[in-house]
């Protein structure tokens, strides 16, 4: 999933259009895959306050050598919808989904 991450965050860096979270999805993702992403987002979020800052957000993209932290910057502004500072899980979703 990694991998998807990576192509997903050059995307948004290079194409700042976000798609719509409320798009069907053709191929239709299953409820596994959005509970492991849940997993995965809860595993980062250090203080369970269901939100990421960027600091989370970094370290949950840490294994990428392909993002540096510039370009993290502003995936996390682009994924920062309601520009309240952190990443709720639905906006989360939209690097994901
Ligand atoms: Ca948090
Ligand atoms: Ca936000």
């Amino acid at each position: 999933m990694l991998g998807v991450l990576i192509v997903v965050a050059q995307l948004a860096v290079t194409h700042p259009i976000k798609p719509s979270a409320s798009a069907p999805s053709a191929s239709g993702r299953s409820r596994h895959n959005i509970e492991a992403i849940r997993r995965a987002f809860d595993a980062e979020d250090k203080n369970g306050d269901e939100e990421l800052t960027l600091e989370e957000l970094t370290n949950l993209l840490a294994g990428s050598n392909t993002l540096t932290a510039d370009r993290v910057a502003v995936l996390f502004q682009w994924l920062d919808e309601d520009q309240n500072g952190t990443i709720s899980f639905k906006e989360y979703l939209y690097l994901v989904a």
